[in-house]
């Protein structure tokens, strides 16, 4: 903290689920945050925000944030709402969870993901809380669980290159991810890379901002990435591109391996992803021929079916070529897993003792509020505490989730900033205090430091931080362990590491970890046979293919059939995921919900650009505005996500039309695995 005669600079992290997890200074003046740049000091924030959090005073002291606690005074889901005092909130939602905990805790059900992903105003004291109660547990895959199962079955854990050295790389591609609207940090290596003279290739269905400013652009069907991996490897097999001492010393399953790519020839791979046999070709040659090579896999791509083998298939090719031999090569999809989180000690599952309660899937929202008791799935949710997510907005199949929801013998609690889609549907409404007013621990999933967040203000009005709201709720409910007293601060101080760590985060505010420059030079894979496993005999265990293979999507446009367009819904810049859509001046930059499509396929259709028209599925139907252009291929539309459903033109979203379906690894929802079709609409 540096103070001045009229201001103070506060240094702090980012909370948002962006793999950048920026270096922030908050600029206070009299009590109030005037301004939030980023941290030159920090080598990987560069001084540089996106748009989105370089206005987060706008959104901090936004004219709707929630200040006090309400509670609902109309029917469910009609957002009325009357204010109450803390006490009184307090004491009614535990009294709730009381009575129904005392039938069965399971009936309990905590939800919530990313909205921060700081380590203890996340799952911290939350999830203390939760297991003391025997609460049931929430499985958080609605991200990133399909590739983080795929990446550990290959890799062994979520680990990768240090993404600082890809500025040093001569190929770099990017691979299912728009950098610059969702890894701006990222995008600015690749430029330097770019500028020394490295090749850029974009492998997307969408021509994204990013996909536009690479060298090449494979526009893909979406689901087919695996197909094109697999043809990239017979290339590389018959030309002779392999580092065969490389193979031999550092992975497993090889000859398996070697003989399932064979069954794909580029002929083959090129007839299922809809893309020119010649681009593929040459896609094997610049992963074959040039060296250092690395790939910036992201989340975009494994939300589809096969998503997680597709996450295998690609995680073998930079052991193929032997691109881990250098700092600049190999591949980063996540690097969470280098960091020493230490969960146990923060979540505190022993609270549980010998309760083993069952985990519900959040990707599966909707159908598991419609579900009543069985013997195969237990009680009914009764109770739904919701913080740090908006899932009535995110979560796929809205109508479903709506309906869950919207059950007036539900028992809702939302911890938000604002009146979301979620809280709608809320019996109490709790305000929560931003980063701007609480401690913090960072880790990235897009690079290796950590981050401390100090709080830079008060909590603006009477909001609370999460974990002051769960250890006066524990309190409430008789919880005495004192590991419920336990500050923010101590919990900042035990997250990671040791004493000397934590000292230089209070000093500097971010630390970076002891990962080597090249961690798998020499293999060393965090595999159980400390090799690359291209063969993961543990899903073979499972019943499960041990090779990767390509799986079609569930949704495949058929001749004549009903929904002929793929649609797949990746975010629009200026918003993070659900977040941000409220803040007016973003908003206006994305002016209005939009389905880009191919000019072929609206022509068929009489959609001109701009028209309102009317996307739709078995799930439901969702209006936006049709933007005719290249930025869609022939065959797939994009409905940029995700708006409010209630600041949408008949308020729905995008997830309307996504379905419950689950990948083949890690459980994970299928937003880009989905058919629709589109009509105008009449006004
Ligand atoms: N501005 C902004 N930044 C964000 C977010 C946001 O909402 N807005 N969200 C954050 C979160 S939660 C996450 S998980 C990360 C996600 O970060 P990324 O994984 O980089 O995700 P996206 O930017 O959504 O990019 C996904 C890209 O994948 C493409 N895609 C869709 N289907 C396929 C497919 O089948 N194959 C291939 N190859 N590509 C496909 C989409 O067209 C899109 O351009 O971004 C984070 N950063
Ligand atoms: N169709 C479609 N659906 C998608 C995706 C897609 O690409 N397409 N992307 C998916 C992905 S990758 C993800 S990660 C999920 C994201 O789903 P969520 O994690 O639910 O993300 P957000 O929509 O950003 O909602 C986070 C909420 O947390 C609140 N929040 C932030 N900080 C705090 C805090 O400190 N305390 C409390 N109490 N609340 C806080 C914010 O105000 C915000 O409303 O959505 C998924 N849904
Ligand atoms: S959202 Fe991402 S790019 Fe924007 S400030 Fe946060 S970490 Fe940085
Ligand atoms: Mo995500």
């Amino acid at each position: 903290m540096t103070t001045t005669d009229t201001s103070i600079t506060v240094r702090g992290a980012c909370p948002h689920d962006c793999p950048d997890t920026c270096a922030l200074l908050t600029t206070v003046e009299n009590g109030r945050a005037t301004k939030v740049q980023g941290n030159p000091a920090h080598a990987l924030t560069d001084g540089v925000l996106c748009t989105k959090v370089a206005r987060y005073t706008e959104r901090t002291y936004h004219p709707e944030r929630l200040l006090q606690p309400l509670k609902r005074v109309g029917p469910k889901g009609s957002g009325q709402f009357e204010p109450v005092g803390w006490d009184e909130a307090l004491e009614a939602i535990a009294a709730r969870l009381q009575t129904i905990a005392a039938r069965d805790p399971q009936a309990v059900l905590p939800y919530s993901y990313a909205g921060t992903m700081g380590l203890v105003q996340s799952e911290s004291i939350a999830a203390r809380f939760f297991h003391q109660l025997g609460a049931s547990l929430l499985d958080r895959t609605i991200c990133a669980s399909a590739g983080a199962e795929a990446l550990t079955q290959t890799l062994g854990n979520k680990v990768g290159m240090k993404v600082e050295f890809f500025a040093e790389s001569k190929l770099i591609v990017i691979w299912g991810s728009n950098s610059i609207g969702s890894n701006l940090h990222f995008w600015r290596i690749a430029q330097a890379a770019k500028r020394n003279g490295a090749k850029l290739v974009c492998i997307d269905p969408r021509r994204s901002e990013t996909a536009e400013k690479c060298h090449e652009h494979i526009a893909l069907r979406p689901g087919t990435d695996a197909a094109l991996a697999l043809a990239v490897m017979h290339e590389l097999i018959v030309n002779a591109w392999l580092d065969q001492d490389y193979i031999d010393r550092y992975t497993l399953g090889w000859d398996a391996l070697k003989a399932r790519a064979l069954q794909w020839s580029p002929e083959r791979a090129a007839e299922v992803c809809g893309v020119p046999v010649e681009q593929i070709r040459q896609l094997a040659r610049d992963w074959g021929t040039t060296q250092p090579a690395a790939i910036r896999l992201n989340y975009g791509m494994q939300r589809v079916r096969g998503g997680g083998n597709a996450v295998r298939a690609i995680a073998c090719l930079p052991a193929l070529t032997g691109a881990w031999r250098h700092r600049a090569g190999g591949l980063l999809l996540s690097s969470s897993g280098h960091f020493p989180v230490r969960r146990a000690a923060l979540q505190r599952p022993d609270l549980m003792g010998e309760r083993r309660p069952r985990t519900i899937n959040m990707s599966t929202i909707g159908d598991d509020l419609l579900r009543p008791a069985s013997p195969t799935f237990g009680p009914q949710i009764e109770a739904l505490i919701v913080y740090n997510s908006n899932p009535v907005a995110v979560a796929p199949e809205s109508g479903k989730v709506v309906q869950g929801f919207g059950r007036e013998d539900l028992f809702t609690v939302v911890l938000e900033h604002f009146q979301t889609d979620t809280a709608d549907y809320a019996d109490f409404i709790l305000p929560a205090t931003t980063q701007l007013e609480h401690w913090d621990i960072h880790t990235s999933y897009g690079h290796t430091d950590v981050l401390l967040n100090r709080p830079a203000i008060a909590p603006v009005g009477g909001a609370r931080t999460n974990t002051d709201i769960f250890r006066a709720l524990a309190a409430r409910m008789g919880f005495d362990d004192p590991c419920f007293a336990e500050s923010d601060e101590s919990l900042c101080r035990s997250a990671i590491g040791d004493a000397d760590d934590y000292e230089q985060l209070l000093a500097h505010g971010f630390a970076s970890l002891p990962v080597p420059d090249a961690p798998f030079a020499q293999g060393g894979f965090p595999t159980p046979s400390g090799r690359c496993e291209f063969f993961s005999q543990r899903l073979a265990d499972q019943g499960l293919d041990g090779l990767p293979d390509h799986l079609p999507n569930y949704e495949l446009a058929t001749p004549g059939g009903r929904y002929p367009l793929a649609m797949i819904s990746p975010p629009a810049r200026n918003f993070l995921n659900s977040t941000f859509v409220n803040v007016q001046s973003l908003r206006d930059i994305e002016a209005e919900p939009v389905l880009e499509m191919h000019p072929e396929d609206a022509a068929q259709r009489g959609i001109a650009d701009g028209a309102v028209v009317r996307v739709f599925n078995d799930r439901g139907t969702y209006h936006c505005k049709a933007r005719v252009n290249q930025r869609a291929r022939p065959g797939v539309v994009n409905g940029l996500g995700i708006w409010w459903r209630k600041l949408g033109l008949n308020g729905t979203n995008v997830n309307e039309l996504t379905s419950q379906h689950l990948t083949d690894l890690g459980r994970a929802p299928v937003f880009y695995d989905c058919l629709v079709e589109v009509a105008t609409c009449p006004n």
